[in-house]
């Protein structure tokens, strides 16, 4: 009898001392998530004066590609644009930061054709596409993620919101509108999109 009640004693203390561990292990989550967000917030003091320094009115494309150009958004307009509707700019942090109506674009796979990427056989599809800001912010695209999956036909380069141009954001933006958060890989002051082959 004794040896049962020690037993179903020794057991009691085991379940305690493991719930305890769980709960510290959700209260330190919690802790970096919190901590997460707030350095997410710092991060968007975005000085609004400083806004227009970076705006870039040409596009280079360049890398490992056939035909490097530079768009504008005049070059842009004669491609094939789609209006995009609803689109909102949510951070990483879950904060949504603009909520557009209606923005006017070209897929960066069109632009990518046009520009042809340097593959030397059916097989030679490892690339990464980088798109890159006056401000050295930066957004990363594969070659499959674009060409060979949904995310593709949701990638765009923005010129226009709601009818007007981008001026301060601008003057053109790439877009990522399938991702889960759209803030990352939304890249205001767009200055390149560069194709690299993986070594
Ligand atoms: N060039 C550039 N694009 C950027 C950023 C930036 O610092 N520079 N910040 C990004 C972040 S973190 C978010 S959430 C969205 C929206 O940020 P905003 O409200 O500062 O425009 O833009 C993204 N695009
Ligand atoms: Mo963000």
């Amino acid at each position: 009898m004794r040896q049962v009640i020690k037993f179903i004693a020794v057991l009691m203390i085991t379940f305690i001392m493991m719930q305890c561990t769980k709960s510290e292990t959700a209260q330190a989550e919690k802790q970096a998530e919190t901590s997460q967000a707030i350095s997410e917030k710092e991060n968007h003091k975005h000085d609004d004066k400083d806004d227009l320094k970076y705006v870039s009115r040409e596009v280079q494309v360049k890398g490992d590609i056939v035909n490097p150009l530079t768009l504008t958004v005049d070059s842009l307009k004669k491609m094939n644009v789609k209006e995009l509707r609803d689109f909102k700019i949510v951070c990483q942090s879950g904060l949504t930061k603009d909520s557009i109506e209606s923005t006017k674009g070209v897929l960066l796979t069109d632009i990518l054709d046009k520009a042809k990427i340097a593959q030397k056989d059916h097989k030679d599809r490892n690339f990464y596409i980088v798109a890159r800001a006056a401000d050295d912010y930066k957004a990363t695209f594969s070659w499959a993620e674009l060409f060979n999956n949904p995310t593709g036909e949701k990638v765009y380069v923005v010129f226009e919101q709601n009818g007007e141009p981008l001026k301060k954001k601008g003057e053109m933006i790439v877009v990522s509108l399938s991702d889960i958060k759209t803030g990352p890989r939304h890249v205001k002051w767009l200055k390149s999109i560069e194709v690299t082959r993986v070594k």
